[in-house]
């Protein structure tokens, strides 16, 4: 049987954009690639037009890079249920709608999308049926993850030529088109994603006080009490920058989906968090650091750890043991000698860091997109 023909991806914004973000880099990739019909019912389009300024947020419908999006009212009107219904993350699905899909002749196929996690159990619960307690419908987790037996990761095709191509003419061009000079040869250019609780003041003042100039892009609106702590009155708008001993602190607009992958590009080490940003920083293959998004019963620790696990094979014990420490501490575990000197330490392995992200993207890259993992999923189970 060829891919499905026709998709319904419902996705509940929780909180800041992950869940929109993947929902949305799916959506697409599942058009673009798998030749099929899609609609996203997304409850906040507000939150997408972040990601993608051709959405209007006031319009119930309207059709987006190739893609018909609904906003996901609770009073959603009876529609026909495509052949595959994604429920991404846990969001539920409609009443109205799942009482449509039990009177398809042919039962749509309902995969719960799940997280992303590191964690070894994954292996063993993707795929796995998740039978309806009330009604005769055909669901599955479907789990993203590093390895084999998992989901694998959201990757478009021709992403690492993208990224291949786009080189310092390609940096400087991003910079430009921001209204930035390029920064200057022999800085470090690091770009901010983080969550608010992230220990950002030691890192600004370690940076400052450096040896080394170091040049930070943060998105407006990204650890904003942090940065207007640090820079108080002289804190810049959008498009600007403060310099400040060896620090250069820019701010930048929250550019849209495609363009953060140039951020990335463009830098040469990559904060990030939760998880779409933390996987295409990975796609970027420059040195990371990874922010966990905070969970109940510190499940975010164990994300850490599974992680850490698969990341620092294949480096030294004294690099990996540079990375775990400075990741801990700048993930809220106490390090009484503070991100500084935990981010000094890690930097010493600079290019050992840099040629191990590559490799790293490699191996990941060697495996199958999850879009085209979910489609043969999908494909095996409507046969
Ligand atoms: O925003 P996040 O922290 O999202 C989440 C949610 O909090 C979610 O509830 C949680 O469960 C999940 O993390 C683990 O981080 P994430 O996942 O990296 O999503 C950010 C998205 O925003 C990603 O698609 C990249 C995009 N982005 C831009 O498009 N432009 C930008 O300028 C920036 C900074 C990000």
């Amino acid at each position: 049987m060829s891919s499905p023909r026709t998709w319904d991806i419902f996705c509940r914004v929780v909180d800041n954009f992950g869940d929109i973000g993947v929902s949305w880099r799916l959506a697409r990739q599942i058009a673009a690639e798998q030749d099929g019909v899609v609609r996203l019912w997304v409850d906040d389009l507000g939150r997408l037009k972040a990601l993608c300024p051709r959405v209007n947020s006031t319009h119930a419908v309207q059709r987006v890079a190739g893609i018909e999006v609904h906003r996901w009212d609770d009073d959603l009107s009876a529609v026909r249920p495509a052949q595959v219904v994604i429920e991404a993350f846990g969001c539920g699905l409609p009443n109205r709608y799942v009482a449509a899909m039990l009177e398809c002749g042919r039962r749509p196929l309902w995969i719960v999308l799940e997280y992303l996690s590191a964690e070894s159990w994954v292996k063993e619960h993707h795929g796995l049926p998740s039978p309806h307690p009330q009604w005769p419908l055909r669901r599955y987790f479907f789990f993203p993850g590093f390895e084999s037996g998992t989901g694998g990761l959201l990757r478009e095709t021709g992403l690492i030529e993208r990224r291949e191509a786009f080189g310092q003419s390609g940096r400087d061009r991003f910079w430009a088109s921001l209204g930035f000079q390029p920064p200057a040869p022999g800085s470090t250019v690091v770009s901010m994603f983080a969550y608010d609780r992230a220990p950002l003041n030691g890192l600004l003042a370690a940076w400052e006080q450096g040896a080394e100039p170091v040049v930070l892009a943060v998105p407006t609106g990204i650890m904003a009490k942090s940065l207007l702590g640090y820079a108080g009155a002289g804190h810049p708008g959008v498009g600007g920058s403060v310099r400040r001993g060896s620090l250069e602190l820019r701010v930048l607009p929250f550019v849209e989906q495609p363009r953060y992958d140039e951020l990335l590009w463009a830098c040469d080490c990559n904060f990030v968090r939760g998880e779409d940003s933390f996987v295409r920083a990975q796609w970027a293959a420059r040195p990371l650091v990874w922010n966990v998004y905070p969970q109940e019963e510190s499940a975010h620790w164990r994300k850490l750890d599974a992680f850490l696990g698969l990341y620092c094979g294949g480096l030294s014990e004294v690099a990996a043991a540079a990375l775990q420490k400075f990741w801990r501490s700048w993930n809220g575990c106490a390090d009484p000698s503070g991100p500084g000197d935990a981010w000094r330490a890690f930097w010493r392995h600079r290019e050992t860091f840099e040629a191990h992200a590559r490799a790293w993207a490699i191996q990941l890259a060697n495996t199958r997109d999850m879009t085209s993992r979910l489609a043969q999923f999908c494909r095996d189970r409507l046969k």
